[in-house]
């Protein structure tokens, strides 16, 4: 074939695996009905493939279905099951659904495998344990009756898989492995599994089949580049060496293969790879091409624009030069990172709708492009001209670019981004807000009941008028204004009841974003979110969110806490435009903001949080680009919050614990204080905060609001002496983890009194050193 996609989503137009998976977990649809449904699914999408133009028989349709997340099937597929769920696998030692949720879910007894950002996506993936101890063997044949169904139905698929290197590089120790261990030591172990696994899906009739490669070209992970390579080498000799197999196409999304990878890649004895040509460029010419076909990732398979063919066409031709015996259009990586279909979306405005692809649209250009490499640019030149004209209307429409926003932008200055002296802010804010020490506080949002949700669906619906659905949300704010004051809190927060996703909710309310309204793109297992698309120059038409945190302050004396989503958030969980770069986007975003800022301050909020939990997910995979990022988000940031008066006092909210490589740009932030998860890891990060210097204030989370389980007083009285100790008392914050959107109300309040309990303690033991 001339043409491939490296995966297509796997969630379905209306959603279809999220509600059969989570009616199947609630009991309400027996195993086999699941497996009819995602059947069912498979089927669609071969059908839909077709149709856009790929091939019944010549492996250029992926088999890149999962019930739950790819990294899960391939570990289960060799059978590195976690010990304690070992008791759920089949009488035969095979893993089944069951055995495969409960690591996914976990069970009443078992945590689940932990979860963690896929790369630099968006996805998020469960991440395999394997130790010395851990046995492989071929525990799973799902991909094998695939196959077989696909054939059955009159299709030569080409099934996809993570191959063994990635699969280990993105493994952790189990407890039971020592100090030191590598799973990537594990490498000679699991390959005999492998080819075993090669086999047999090569006898259930895959000529093809796909190994997802992506560490290799990954700069972040503990294993070091060449370790990766030199794992990469052996790995492809052994598997390529394998008798009765299907051929290989090894594929490397999300960046250029580090140089090594690609020499070793080019020279192994497999008979394809698939390169990232969006976010890498063609590489040198390496020995062992002659016998390989290679598919140029050209279609970006990270956005949705309609990809450029002209230049797609031009990067293939320069591929050729590399003397490999055939090349192929492909996408950047899997098309799992867009939504399904953009003739799907009649609410789009038509003509930003003809700038766009998604995964249907992509599948499409890679046909097109297939097609010119087989039959000759002249049959192609129809849609390259097309896809020509679309991006040159793209560049000149209405709102693409905005010249009172770029004005605005253009006379900003280095002190637009500087917020003055910290002691000053300090002693400004201790005399406007009057604190304790020890404050208390909640990160912003309150559980979203489902009386929350209903309300929202029928206003959505045009069930209800504004007017009443506002009248709810007022109700709503003030309960949980008397709830925190009843509590004994004392920097409240009106729970954000009006915003479902925070990004959207933004997106929605800014020139420049659209929605969707079947967008949806996986993140992990059954949940997924509808990224918005940032299309053109940002700017704020209207207050966003003045209305409801002025309506909240009007309820009590304590200060109100206004909460917005930074722009490094913004842009990381929307489709960005890929025609400037992304700081310049950054501070178009961070300028509305800061408008935001600005009015909020004038009704009267004197405490304003600015969430960015993104901001370590979008630092790029190859350390050459991280300073580049730091600096533009960094800068975007303040450019937000600087314009804010001394005595308004800034707040940040960050959702992770590993500070490693961004600690100093969070203290670059220069947030006044700044909320962070801690909890979970019994508050070792206060150990890393202490010992980096970090001279603002700060909240360690003494709540892990990731299960329900409430913190007992004495929980959160341990985390909170180990705070005291280690940093200046009056610059400790006193907060859960994160949000509580996801909570209910029962474990909601109770671990609030627990936490505020704690506090008066700990600020009598602080008193009575004194
Ligand atoms: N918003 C956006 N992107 C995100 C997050 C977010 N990316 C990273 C992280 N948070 C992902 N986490 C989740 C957690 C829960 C859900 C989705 C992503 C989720 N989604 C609902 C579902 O699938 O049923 C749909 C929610 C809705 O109606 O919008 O539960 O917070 N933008
Ligand atoms: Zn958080």
């Amino acid at each position: 074939p001339r043409g491939t996609i490296l995966g297509y989503p796997r969630i379905g137009r209306r959603r279809e695996l999220k509600r059969a998976l989570e009616a199947h977990w609630s009991g309400a649809l027996d195993t086999d009905s699941l497996e009819r449904a995602a059947t069912a699914l498979r089927r669609a999408t071969r059908a839909r493939l077709v149709e856009r133009g790929l091939g019944r028989l010549d492996s250029s349709i992926p088999e890149s279905f999962s019930f739950y997340d790819q990294v899960l099937d391939a570990a289960v597929t060799v059978g590195a099951l976690p010990e304690r769920f070992a008791g759920l696998r089949a009488a035969d030692g095979t893993i089944g659904l069951e055995a495969y949720f409960a690591a996914a879910r976990g069970t009443g007894a078992h945590a689940p495998l932990e979860m963690t950002k896929w790369f630099d996506t968006n996805y998020h993936y469960l991440v395999p344990e394997i130790g010395p101890e851990t046995r492989f063997d071929l525990a799973s044949d799902r991909l094998v009756r695939q196959v077989a169904e696909a054939r059955a139905d009159g299709y030569t698929v080409r099934p996809v898989v993570v191959g063994p290197v990635t699969l280990l590089a993105l493994a952790k120790p189990t407890d039971a492995a020592g100090e030191g261990f590598d799973p990537l030591s594990r490498l000679d172990d699991v390959l005999p599994v492998y080819a075993e696994l090669l086999a047999s899906l090569r006898a259930a009739g895959a000529e093809w089949v796909q190994l997802d490669e992506p560490a290799l070209v990954s700069e972040s992970l503990p294993a070091t580049p060449s370790a990766l390579a030199a794992a990469a080498e052996r790995a492809y000799a052994v598997l390529g060496a394998a008798v009765d197999r299907p051929a290989i196409l090894v594929a490397a999304p999300y960046a250029q293969l580090s140089e090594r990878a690609w020499s070793v890649l080019a020279s192994a004895p497999v008979e394809a790879l698939a390169l990232d040509l969006v976010r890498g460029a063609v590489p040198v010419a390496a020995a062992g091409l002659q016998s390989k076909t290679l598919v140029g990732g050209v279609i970006d398979g990270r956005n949705v624009w309609r990809g450029d063919l002209a230049s797609a066409w031009d990067a293939l031709a320069s591929l050729q030069t590399l003397g490999s015996a055939a090349v192929a259009a492909g996408t950047s990586a899997s098309l799992q990172h867009v939504p399904h279909d953009v003739d799907d979306e009649p609410d789009l405005d038509p003509r930003l709708a003809s700038w766009l692809a998604f995964a249907d649209q992509k599948t499409a250009q890679v046909a097109t492009l297939a097609t010119g490499l087989t039959e000759g640019r002249r049959a192609i030149e129809q849609p390259l001209a097309d896809a020509s004209a679309a991006l040159a209307d793209r560049r000149s429409a209405p709102g693409v670019r905005d010249g009172l926003v770029r004005g605005r932008i253009e006379r900003l200055t280095p002190a637009d981004a500087e917020r003055g002296d910290y002691d000053a802010r300090v002693a400004a804010q201790e005399a406007a807000l009057g604190l304790p020490i020890l404050p208390t506080t909640t990160i912003g949002s309150f559980p979203q009941t489902d009386e929350i949700r209903r309300a929202r669906a029928r206003h959505v619906a045009g069930q209800s008028s504004t007017e009443d659905y506002e009248q709810f949300l007022r109700d709503e704010i003030a309960r949980v204004v008397a709830l925190q004051e009843d509590i004994g809190l004392d920097v409240l927060v009106h729970g954000e009841p009006e915003r479902n996703d925070m990004v959207q909710y933004f997106a929605e309310h800014l020139e420049g974003f659209a929605v969707t309204r079947h967008g949806w793109v996986q993140s992990y297992g059954s949940r997924a979110t509808r990224p918005s698309i940032l299309w053109g120059d940002v700017s704020r038409p209207a207050p966003i969110t003045v209305e409801w945190s002025t309506f909240a302050q009007s309820l009590t004396e304590k200060p109100m806490k206004g909460m917005l989503t930074g722009p490094v958030t913004i842009l990381a969980w929307s489709y960005v435009r890929d025609d400037q770069p992304l700081g310049e986007t950054a501070d178009q975003v961070a300028l509305a903001l800061r408008f935001e800022i600005s009015d909020l301050e004038r009704a009267g909020i004197r405490v304003i949080q600015v969430d960015e939990p993104a901001l370590r997910e979008l630092l790029p995979l190859k350390r050459g680009d991280q300073p580049g990022y730091l600096e533009w988000s960094v800068r975007s940031f303040r450019l937000a919050t600087a314009g804010a008066a001394t005595a308004t006092q800034v707040h940040t909210h960050l959702c992770y614990s590993e500070f490693d490589v961004v600690i100093d740009a969070i203290a670059a932030l220069d947030a006044d204080v700044t909320s962070i998860e801690a909890a979970r890891s019994r508050g070792e990060v206060i150990d890393d905060i202490a010992a980096s210097g970090f001279a603002l204030a700060v909240g360690p989370g003494v709540w892990d609001i990731h299960s329900p389980r409430v913190p007992s007083v004495e929980e959160v009285t341990e985390l909170l002496e180990r705070a005291v100790d280690e940093l200046p008392v009056r610059r400790v914050w006193v907060n859960p983890d994160c949000g509580l959107k996801t909570r209910g109300y029962p474990e909601t309040v109770a671990s609030l009194r627990h936490l505020v309990e704690a506090t008066r303690t700990a600020r009598a033991a602080v008193a009575a050193r004194a």
